[in-house]
């Protein structure tokens, strides 16, 4: 095949001179990892951008759920989503805790919070949804029975790297302030991998609210060591090293360039598939500072003509490579479809979602010639 590969992301890469330069200081420095200088500035740089009191750098996106799950001692059962990448589930077993599948909303995709409720045991200690697609979850609702049953929140905000939300009730000073949604709940985990609107190749964060909380995780991050010779807690090794903070640290300068291209797509999108019957789209929501992650579309077969696995394929058979993601849903693998929480009668909206998804390329260096001949295989 001669035409062009398009594939559903593309990663943002520094300048390899200006990377070239900060291997240099730190080949001199000969620090190459364990809280390093580019590992402070880059927690300190990235604090200030999301506008979180808080962050720990991790090695990855998964690590940092694990390790979450540990420093709040969540044990027994979890209420979480079936729609997701299967990392969010696979932290829970990691640490021993039955995972909850509760079904998500035929909109957004989110964990629905009116079906908490009837999911809780006496062995509920948490809820773990995930602001899929980087579209925020209903955080107010959920801390609401959070709070009513005495259970802990951690988001799997893996997607919402840099999405905020304006302040609902301003106090007369501070009209309009916008808020990061990361600040939700009890601590908030993100994911800086290749394919993330903001990625240091691998990587990742544990956002918290107080300096404490901070101090214990980075302490969990690095075998548990509290000084040269403590070790004040079962510690696992998930640190991120001076290469990848340096590449972080370049990567967050041009990252609202790239979102703002990423947001050009979307419109593109969004004006093209407006009028396509059977295919439905995400538009912005009010109130909300979107970081364009993804670009899903769900099929409904009997008013589009064709089924989603039809038009996929169609599209990989020009190399147009979208992902359909998240299918198959996690409740539906080996591990977790033997739950009870994990039937198909329980998940109903998730299924319908996993099964009508595609996520359409969507990066900051796709072409208008690239978008339309997307478009060209969708538009009828
Ligand atoms: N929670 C949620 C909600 C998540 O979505 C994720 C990760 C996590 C937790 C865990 O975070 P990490 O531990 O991963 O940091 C990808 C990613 O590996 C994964 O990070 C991500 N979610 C998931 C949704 O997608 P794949 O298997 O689909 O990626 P892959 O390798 O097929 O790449 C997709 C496309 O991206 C390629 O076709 C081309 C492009 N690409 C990819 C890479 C790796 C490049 O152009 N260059 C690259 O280096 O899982």
């Amino acid at each position: 095949m001669d035409t062009k590969r398009i594939t559903v992301t593309s990663p943002l890469l520094p300048d390899l001179k200006e990377f070239h330069s900060l291997l240099q200081e730190i080949w001199e420095s000969k620090w190459i990892t364990n809280n390093g200088q580019f590992h402070k500035q880059l927690e300190k740089e990235l604090s200030a951008y999301l506008k979180v009191p808080y962050i720990s750098l991790f090695t990855n996106g998964t690590l940092p759920l694990i390790t979450a799950l540990q420093a709040l001692h969540i044990t027994g059962e979890v209420i979480t989503t079936p729609y997701s990448f299967v990392a969010t589930t696979h932290s829970l077993w990691w640490n021993g805790i039955k995972p909850v599948f509760v079904d998500v909303d035929p909109l957004t995709g989110n964990l629905d919070p009116e079906k908490i409720e009837a999911a809780i045991t006496p062995r509920t200690t948490a809820i773990m949804p995930v602001h899929v697609y980087g579209n925020p979850c209903d955080i107010q609702r959920i801390q609401e029975i959070a709070d009513k049953y005495g259970l802990r929140v951690i988001y799997d905000a893996a997607h919402a790297f840099g999405v905020e939300s304006l302040n609902p009730n301003p106090s007369p000073t501070e009209e309009g302030t916008w808020s990061s949604i990361l600040t939700a709940g009890d601590m908030s985990t993100l994911s800086f991998h290749a394919t993330k609107v903001y990625n240091t190749i691998e990587g990742g964060a544990l956002v918290m609210h107080d300096e404490q909380t901070k101090k214990r995780i980075d302490y969990l991050k690095n075998f548990g060591f509290a000084g040269e010779t403590e070790v004040v807690a079962p510690g696992i090794n998930s640190k991120m090293d001076e290469m990848r903070a340096a590449y972080g640290l370049l990567n967050l300068r041009q990252v609202d360039a790239a979102i703002e291209a990423r947001r050009q797509v979307a419109i593109k999108y969004r004006e093209a598939l407006k009028d396509v019957s059977g295919i439905r789209f995400m538009n912005d929501i009010p109130g909300v500072k979107h970081n364009y992650s993804y670009f899903p579309i769900f099929i409904d077969e009997t008013a589009y003509g064709m089924t989603r696995d039809e038009l996929y394929f169609k599209m990989k058979s020009q190399n147009i490579l979208g992902r359909r993601y998240f299918y198959p849903l996690i409740s539906t693998f080996a591990t977790y479809r033997g739950l009870d929480s994990a039937r198909p009668e329980n998940l109903p909206n998730a299924h319908k979602l996993a099964d009508s998804v595609i996520c359409l390329p969507m990066h900051h260096e796709l072409s208008e010639e690239d978008v339309e001949r997307i478009l060209s295989f969708i538009v009828k």
